[in-house]
């Protein structure tokens, strides 16, 4: 049996491009003595999944989405763009929006979280975060003094853990949003940054790697990414237009242990599978 040659994914030409550290600059590269099965260096690459469609359904076209959740028979969503940021309920089959909230006009939405029965979510560059009721998406308080950029955001058992675009993703405190612990995110031992919509999945903070065609899997417990899901033919689908309309948002129905990703004014919301190739990250 003749079996296809594994293909070797450059971080760099996947725009996952990082910066060795430079105490580990010379490692990554070093080829294993021959005898070994592998080097002491070797850097736990991550496994390399591809996407197989399970279903299409309909997504707001003018949705900037920035985050998305599942949560008891229902999709969440939370929009940005400043005078059109939103955190709306939408029936999955047909997109159809049943209940939605604006952030104040002035505000740049981001990220979405669930915390008991309240939604949390981000804004960019404002400085603020809001709790919404999960039952009619009523406003129940805002802080505004948040000292980071909000990107993405998702709920794990030690707290809250979010993305501000860079290689950093940290767990904060729900109720106070003091910051618990940081994790700094690596692949094949260097920073991956652009960390942006997130969602908390069997134990692994899966988030889409902005501006790329990327999901990433990473361990919270020493920030190394375990899983790359190529979901370029996603993206091939879609045909963006322009930089903005990219490929995010992520939710997990665990229940029914659906996988559902969108993208920023997509007109469609995809339920995939993953497969998982040969496929090497070097
Ligand atoms: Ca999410």
């Amino acid at each position: 049996m003749i079996r296809s040659r594994a293909l070797a994914l450059p971080l760099f030409a996947l725009g996952l491009a990082a910066q060795a550290p430079a105490n580990t600059a010379t490692t990554a590269r070093e080829a294993p003595v021959q005898g070994q099965t592998s080097a002491p260096v070797e850097r736990a690459s991550p496994t390399v999944y591809r996407t197989r469609i399970v279903a299409r359904y309909p997504h707001d076209p003018s949705a900037y989405t920035q985050g998305l959740l599942w949560h008891d028979g229902a999709l969440y969503e939370s929009t940005g763009r400043v005078g059109q940021s939103r955190v709306r309920r939408v029936e999955l089959t047909t997109g159809k929006v049943l209940a939605e909230t604006m952030l104040p006009r002035s505000q740049f939405g981001e990220g979405l979280a669930l915390w008991d029965d309240q939604l949390i979510s981000l804004t960019w560059r404002d400085g603020a975060v809001h709790r919404w009721s999960i039952a009619d998406l009523s406003h129940l308080s805002s802080t505004e003094d948040f000292p980071f950029e909000g990107w993405g955001i998702t709920t794990s058992e030690e707290g809250l853990i979010f993305s501000d675009g860079t290689a950093s993703l940290r767990v904060i405190d729900p109720e106070t949003y003091e910051v618990r612990r940081e994790i700094a995110v690596t692949i094949n031992g260097r920073p991956l940054r652009y960390l942006n919509e997130l969602e908390m999945i069997d134990g692994l903070v899966w988030a889409n790697v902005w501006q790329t065609g990327y999901v990433v899997a990473i361990d919270p417990a020493d920030g190394v990414v375990r899983k790359l899901i190529d979901a370029r033919a996603l993206v091939a689908e879609i045909s963006p237009q322009t930089n903005d309309d990219v490929l995010n948002g992520i939710a997990w129905d665990a229940e029914k242990r659906r996988l559902f990703v969108t993208g920023k004014l997509w007109p469609t919301l995809f339920e995939i599978e993953l497969v998982e190739t040969d496929n090497e990250v070097r």
